[in-house]
């Protein structure tokens, strides 16, 4: 009984966090028959409409398809057989499927997705708890671990045989992982994101790369009407301070292309900035406590990996839970961190490389900004370099 004269609610899988790793995660456990219950700090609509990612890998959509909750995408979604390389006004199409034996992406919102497992996990799976904020998580060395939570105004706490910290970058479960156990592999970068949506049919059909001496711009899309647009900007930009005929100005500047391409212009709907940040921490498992997604790792966006990151973690955890299960060996958990790692470092090696092949750094030299482009003509110019780059960005396999 806790001090309210409750008893504490129990779980096999204590989940904190109700981000796309939280939600598929849960889904993944409700389809193997492993209970578990979410913990969200946030409320419903917050966490539907948080702007995030809009690019799936084909492992991703594989895993959403097989989970059951890929209707909707398939509907909606876009497929995309390709991204554009913009630099020194030319343009180099990368082709996926002829470069990978097949493997494209969709275009498909992280809104999307989370607002389609929100849906099953509300219809049909465990409890989905939202503004209920984990405050610690304790015994992660023991057999019952705990997740200390604040919900309807009391204290709570989720007694369970396993903890899934999927509470993102800025959550409390990485640190139950004692400090002493722990490595972190940091980079931040010297610029962020300013990136918009605007009602706007977007005016290329694949995304655009653009590598420019005024730094870098990313034309993407939400849907067939809505475009997704981002500029570099210096470290602390305010958003405020652009206005949206300067946005509009910059960008055209950024994708200038020879031929006379035209950026269609539109009603600016959201604007944000976003900082860019490398980060691993090491191990992603502690005793019984395993993290996944942005709690454990961030790559820059510029790859567009963080959710296909977190995707894979949890996958890797729900099959080696269900292993577990099905012949009481713990080898697949005890194998959790390593098997993760291995792909989180292939993802930050792909967003590093994509982040300084496109963005011009503050103190760039001359001699650097012949390097990109050099970069960039390889890429356009041998099969090797360009299937390099199409296998990073259609996604490293899962474990
Ligand atoms: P999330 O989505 O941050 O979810 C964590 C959840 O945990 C909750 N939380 C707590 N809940 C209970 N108690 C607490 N104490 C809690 N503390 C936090 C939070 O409210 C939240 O709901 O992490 P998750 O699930 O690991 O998912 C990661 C992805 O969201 C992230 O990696 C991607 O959005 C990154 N990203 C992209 N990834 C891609 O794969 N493709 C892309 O195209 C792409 N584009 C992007 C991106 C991220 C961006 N920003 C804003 C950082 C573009 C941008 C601009
Ligand atoms: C997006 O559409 O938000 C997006 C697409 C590709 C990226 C990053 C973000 O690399």
């Amino acid at each position: 009984m806790n001090s309210e004269g409750k008893r504490p609610m129990r779980t096999t899988v204590g989940i904190i966090g109700a981000g796309p790793a939280g939600l598929l995660l849960a889904r993944l456990l409700h389809n193997a028959g492993i209970d578990s219950v979410v913990l969200e700090s946030r409320d419903r609509a917050y966490v539907e409409h948080r702007q995030r990612a809009g690019i799936l890998e084909q492992g991703t959509v594989d895993v959403l398809r097989v989970a059951g909750a890929g209707e909707r995408m398939d509907r909606e979604g876009l497929r995309h057989d390709g991204i554009e390389l913009r630099f020194d006004k030319k343009r180099h199409r990368v082709d996926f499927p002829a470069l990978t034996g097949g493997r494209s992406v969709m275009v498909y919102a992280q809104t999307e997705v989370c607002k389609d497992l929100i849906a099953l996990q509300l219809k049909e799976g465990g409890p989905l708890l939202f503004e209920a904020e984990a405050l610690a998580v304790e015994g992660a060395d023991t057999d019952s671990p705990r997740v200390r939570f604040r919900y309807e105004g009391s204290e709570d706490v989720l007694e369970c045989d396993y903890v899934v910290g999927c509470d993102g970058f800025w959550g409390v479960s990485r640190g139950a992982i004692p400090a002493e156990l722990t490595r972190v592999f940091e980079r931040t970068y010297p610029f962020g994101w300013l990136g918009i949506l605007a009602d706007v049919a977007p005016s290329h059909d694949e995304l655009v790369y653009a590598r420019h001496d005024r730094g870098f711009a990313l034309l993407s899309m939400r849907s067939p009407s809505v475009s997704r647009l981002y500029l570099q900007v210096p470290e602390g930009t305010d958003a405020e301070a652009w206005s949206d005929e300067a946005i509009w100005a910059e960008l055209e500047r950024r994708f200038e292309t020879a031929d006379g391409w035209r950026l269609e212009r539109g009603p600016v709907t959201q604007k944000s900035v976003t900082p860019m940040r490398s980060y691993v921490h090491e191990p992603m498992r502690h005793g019984r406590l395993f993290l996944a997604g942005d709690a454990a790792h961030i790559v820059p966006p510029t790859g567009a990996k963080g959710l296909n990151l977190a995707v894979g973690d949890v996958v890797t955890f729900a099959r080696a839970l269900t292993h577990e299960r099905e012949t009481g060996s713990a080898e697949l958990l005890d194998a959790y961190s390593a098997t993760c790692l291995r792909r989180v470092w292939q993802a930050e090696r792909f967003s590093y490389d994509m982040t300084t092949l496109l963005h011009r750094a503050p103190d760039a030299t001359p001699f650097e900004d012949r390097l990109q482009l050099a970069r960039l003509e390889r890429i356009a110019g041998a099969r090797a370099a360009e299937t390099d780059l199409a296998e990073g960005y259609t996604g490293f396999p899962f474990g």
